[in-house]
């Protein structure tokens, strides 16, 4: 199977299946002298994982991330840097019909007519678990940005089926395990997704992320563009159907003279845009929100096909997700940083000796 590398300077590839030995990554590029140890990847690795809370699936995995190569004395050296998670609490046998039906909804169907073979097992290559791999690898990205451009890249659940954040305040975020910014209305959702669980269903969710301290001028126009990129990157991550930039679709019901960022040498008025310019960052935070659709894998009996294909009945057993937006934050926070690092390595590569052009707005 092709395409499971991505990045041209900051390149990661995944590999592994949800129900296989292990999981991992390689990742190419990484700048050397980054320093680096596997408790390190621990915070991260824990906000994404499953069974860490009741509002998720109930999979109990450690995590334990082996660094297997491109660390040497506990900094970075420049070679391919191999991580590797090994898979231990897999519990095949829940996938016993979903290996001879395919689930509404879901990638079953599709993997099916692409390869003319599946691993069913936990979905296999399609499983969120391979997200597990993409937040590894952005804990090397985050810290770099962080250390070398004062980049922070912070992500929040904005909104879960219907309901939207009535506050917003970053410190709630990290609070309670729906990485929801308003601490008042936490009891309210462990209410609606006990509901949700009981009644079988599921729901969908957006995320939010915004990068901090980006500086002006990453990004490569044409077909590199900032936001192409980004784009791309986030509309990877499984079960995202809609990615917006800035203000996104809301653009369409604005005029000019609203959604222009007008600027003067104190700073830009709004952020309309999203920090980015012509596919370059203009030196405002860069934001980006992602829609994930209700997770496929739910108990309510659905109308499919088997692989004979006569008609049957789908209810999928399981340790699923009632939203899989509650685990996303993470792994959308993990893109934006992968493509960040990235145009940061390439606008250092062309553009490294403009350095800074005046005037710059702050
Ligand atoms: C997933 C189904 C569940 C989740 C899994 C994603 O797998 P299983 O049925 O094997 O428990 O637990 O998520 C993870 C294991 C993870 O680490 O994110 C799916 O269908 O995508």
């Amino acid at each position: 199977m092709s395409s499971n590398s991505f990045g041209k300077l900051f390149t990661v590839t995944t590999f592994g299946e949800s129900h296989g030995p292990a999981i991992g990554c390689v990742i190419d590029g990484c700048p050397p002298g980054l320093a680096i140890s596997a408790e390190e990847f621990r915070s991260d690795l824990d906000r994404r994982a499953t069974g860490r809370s009741r509002y998720t699936s109930q999979r109990h995995e450690a995590d334990e991330v082996e660094i297997l190569s491109g660390v040497y004395e506990g900094k970075t050296t420049g070679t391919p840097i191999a991580l590797l998670i090994r898979n231990t609490d897999q519990r095949s046998k829940d996938y016993g019909d979903i290996a001879s039906s395919f689930r509404p909804g879901h990638a079953d169907y599709t993997y099916w007519q692409k390869y003319g073979i599946r691993d069913p097992r936990g979905g296999g290559r399609s499983s969120a678990r391979e997200t597990t791999m993409r937040v590894a690898a952005a804990v090397l990205a985050k810290k770099w940005l962080a250390e070398h451009h004062g980049v922070r890249v912070r992500g929040y659940l904005a909104q879960i089926g219907e309901v939207v954040p009535d506050a917003f305040d970053w410190d709630a975020v990290e609070q309670n395990p729906f990485f929801w910014p308003d601490a008042d209305q936490v009891p309210a959702l462990e209410t609606y997704i006990n509901a949700l669980r009981k009644s079988g269903d599921s729901v969908g969710a957006r995320v939010d992320v915004v990068a901090d301290g980006v500086p002006p001028g990453w990004g490569e126009p044409i077909y590199g563009k900032l936001d192409g990129d980004l784009a791309s990157a986030l509309m990877s991550i499984n079960a995202v159907k809609g990615v917006e930039i800035g203000d996104g679709f809301a653009a369409v019901a604005q005029r000019g003279s609203e959604h222009r960022d007008e600027m003067n040498m104190d700073g830009f008025a709004s952020n309309h845009a999203g920090g980015i310019l012509g596919g370059i960052s203009s030196g405002q935070p860069v934001v980006a929100s992602i829609a994930l659709k209700p997770t496929s894998s739910i108990l309510i009996p659905g109308r499919s096909v088997n692989l004979a294909g006569e008609p049957v009945e789908v209810v999928t057993k399981g340790r699923h997700d009632p939203c899989v937006g509650i685990r996303a934050t993470p792994i959308a926070e993990a893109m934006v940083a992968l493509v960040l690092i990235d145009h940061a390595l390439r606008h250092r590569a062309q553009c490294g000796d403009v350095g800074a052009v005046a005037p710059r707005i702050p």
